[in-house]
């Protein structure tokens, strides 16, 4: 008996020693010291022994009990206050969670993009206001004072010599009232006309760009927008100049590129033209010169005018501009 008694307390403390965690003591405190357990037995064994050697069995078997309640309790207060310790820790061998990242909106990254080339050109870049001056948004402009483009259904007007731009030239036109020529600067930013379908949204993204000096050329202007078209498109994209008219420029020329969904055979994106129209630009009008003080006849200028949603939507084969607009992730993840 006394052999069984030590064997069970063998078993017993070696299991404990290797017991990791609070549960695994629980378990092993079921079998060894349960109403079922091998300590049960043994005392039920006990009272089955002959009297003689009743008293010491008995004695050896509930000095086991007890030390085997004492060694269970130990062995918890000790996996107690180990987990407890970890609990607050870093575990520094866990992999990481990955940050979702972020990136630029497409038209951010499209109008960096045309930026870059003007600037790689010799521009420099200007901002200003959105909520811009009559004066400066048409007046200044050579915009007649009935012209339509003054009208409730393209303007916002905050009062009624108070507009949101429609345009960023009114920049153009504050750079030149305070400085000298040589001027080369692009314009880009937000403006706003009250327009609204697939190809329009009441806010959209411009960069415009001025270039004054003695001697500027239309053929300055057109070797300047070729290399701009072959920055952002192929660099064999071919372009055609056709009039146009704007109050601000004269003479003033569309530009158009060879279709870049056909390569120019004609489809329903072009309209079967194989041309796309992608900006508008002119030579700058004398009465401009002369708003801001500068002599016409000293010096001459081109101009220059595109939305970042155009070229960003050609560039794409983007087919709604309000895609731009929707903030859906899934969209705007894939540039
Ligand atoms: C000054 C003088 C002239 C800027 C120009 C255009 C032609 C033009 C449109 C392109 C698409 C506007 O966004 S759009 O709808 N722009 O066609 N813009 S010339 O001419 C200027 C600007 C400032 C002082």
């Amino acid at each position: 008996m006394k052999d069984r008694i030590q064997e069970v307390r063998q078993n017993a403390l070696s299991a404990l020693e290797e017991a990791r965690d609070e549960k695994a003591v629980a378990d092993l405190a079921v079998r060894f010291l349960g109403r079922k357990g091998e300590v049960s037995a043994l005392l039920r064994e006990v009272s089955s022994l002959p009297v003689e050697v009743r008293p010491e069995a008995g004695q050896l078997a509930n000095i086991l009990k007890k030390e085997l309640s004492s060694a269970f309790e130990a062995a918890e207060k000790r996996l107690a206050e180990a987990a407890a310790e970890t609990a607050g820790t870093l575990d520094v061998t866990l992999p990481g969670r990955r940050l979702a990242q972020g990136r630029f909106h497409p038209l951010t990254q499209v109008c960096d993009e045309i930026c870059r080339a003007f600037v790689r050109m010799g521009f420099s870049v200007v901002e200003g206001p959105e909520v811009e001056a009559d004066y400066y948004n048409f007046e200044a402009l050579n915009f007649p004072p009935e012209h339509p483009a003054r009208d409730m259904q393209d303007t916002f007007f905050v009062s009624e010599k108070v507009v949101l731009r429609t345009h960023t030239s009114p920049l153009q036109v504050r750079t030149m009232e305070k400085t000298r020529p040589p001027v080369r600067v692009i314009a880009p930013g937000k403006v706003y006309r009250c327009d609204s379908d697939i190809t329009h949204t009441p806010m959209f993204q411009q960069v415009e760009g001025l270039v004054v000096d003695e001697g500027i050329r239309f053929s300055d202007l057109k070797g300047v927008l070729a290399a701009f078209v072959h920055q952002i498109f192929a660099p064999d994209t071919p372009l055609r100049f056709r009039p146009s008219f704007f109050p601000f420029t004269e003479p003033s020329a569309e530009v158009d590129i060879g279709c870049v969904m056909c390569d120019g055979s004609g489809c329903r994106v072009c309209g079967h033209t194989g041309w796309l129209e992608i900006l508008g630009s002119g030579m700058v009008h004398p009465a401009v010169f002369e708003n801001v003080g500068y002599d016409p006849e000293k010096y001459t200028g081109f101009a220059f005018g595109l939305g970042v949603e155009r070229i960003a939507m050609l560039k794409y084969g983007i087919d709604d501009i309000r895609r731009f607009y929707e903030n859906d992730a899934r969209f705007l993840g894939q540039f």
